[in-house]
């Protein structure tokens, strides 16, 4: 079992996202269990966001491990999803199974975990175009496909390369020109296929704002954090100073700016002097977070 991580670190959401918090705090069958400082809870978050999914917002601390929560979710990591038995049919499961209760209370749930796995099960379930908007996913195989090759190059590559980065200190074996080279090269590699999208338009499709745009929000969100914590800070030159690259990083920051303006990020987001104090533990690779802790191993994350 993690050590419990709960030093310093806030408690509750702040800023835009306490707001949002509090207007999906009532009871609701559809339940997202998070922590205000996880990029991977950000994900799930938003899809909810995007598609105006009903839902209830509930702050827990995952490095407490509480019995209840392990019993959702045995590898005791948010975002953990609780799914009511009739889906989303919602109000009338909870109607039958709550009473006189609120909407949601005495529903029966079934948990889902892994944020990835939780953005692709809202989008498929929630899939009425009227009520919840288009897929965030291509209708076109090929193109669903190449998605979802880009999602796991975020989640194998540019992820491991930002903690990485963000853990790296004068002990390690390898240097922070290393690991921020690694990781701007990760990145560049992303940008370079979101150039093959026809059509303009900011997001790795082009016009149409989707998946792979949401599985990278919340780490875009986070990279001031290595601007604000390590030495020489994050390296993405400014216009006019990327060389070779430059077509690449004027390409990145179309797509960084929309990104970071989005309503539905913006919304799940805290106050930035809360994430400073969280990733605090990150910089001086002290957490012990089993995110840190495969990064210090160099093991695939959980
Ligand atoms: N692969 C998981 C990673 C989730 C994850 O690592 N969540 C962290 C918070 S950001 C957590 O719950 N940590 C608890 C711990 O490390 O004990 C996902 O995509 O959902």
């Amino acid at each position: 079992m993690a050590a419990v991580d709960t030093t310093e670190l806030p408690t509750q959401t702040t800023g835009a996202a306490a707001r949002l918090a509090s207007s999906h705090a009532t009871e609701h069958p559809l339940k997202l269990y998070g922590g205000w400082f996880c990029p991977f809870v950000q994900r799930a978050w938003i899809v909810l966001c995007e598609k105006r999914i009903p839902y209830q917002y509930v702050e827990i601390n995952p490095y407490a491990k509480a019995p209840e929560f392990l019993a959702l979710n045995p590898r005791g990591l948010v975002p953990t999803l609780g799914v009511p038995f009739e889906s989303v049919s919602t109000s009338t499961s909870a109607r039958k199974g709550g009473g006189e209760k609120g909407e949601g209370e005495g529903v029966k749930r079934k948990p889902l975990y892994e944020s990835a796995v939780i953005c692709e099960y809202l989008d498929e379930a929630y899939d009425d175009v009227t009520k919840y908007g288009r897929s965030l996913l291509p209708e076109d195989a090929y193109e669903r496909a190449r998605c979802r090759l880009w999602i796991d190059h975020i989640g194998g590559k540019i992820i491991p390369g930002f903690y990485r980065f963000i853990q790296h200190t004068p002990e390690k074996e390898y240097s922070i020109e290393e690991a921020r080279e690694g990781f701007l090269g990760h990145v560049k590699t992303f940008v370079r296929e979101m150039m093959e999208s026809e059509g303009g338009g900011p997001w790795f499709l082009g016009e149409r704002f989707g998946l792979v745009d949401v599985m990278l929000a919340p780490w875009a969100k986070r990279l001031f954090l290595i601007d604000h914590y390590k030495p020489g800070g994050l390296g993405i030159p400014v216009e006019g100073q990327g060389g070779d690259d430059e077509v690449v990083w004027k390409r990145w920051r179309v797509w960084f700016d929309a990104i970071t303006s989005r309503q539905s990020v913006k919304d799940t987001w805290s106050d930035d002097a809360q994430y400073i104090i969280a990733y605090r533990r990150y910089a001086e690779d002290k957490t012990q977070s089993e995110v840190a802790k495969a990064t210090r191993k160099g093991e695939r994350l959980p």
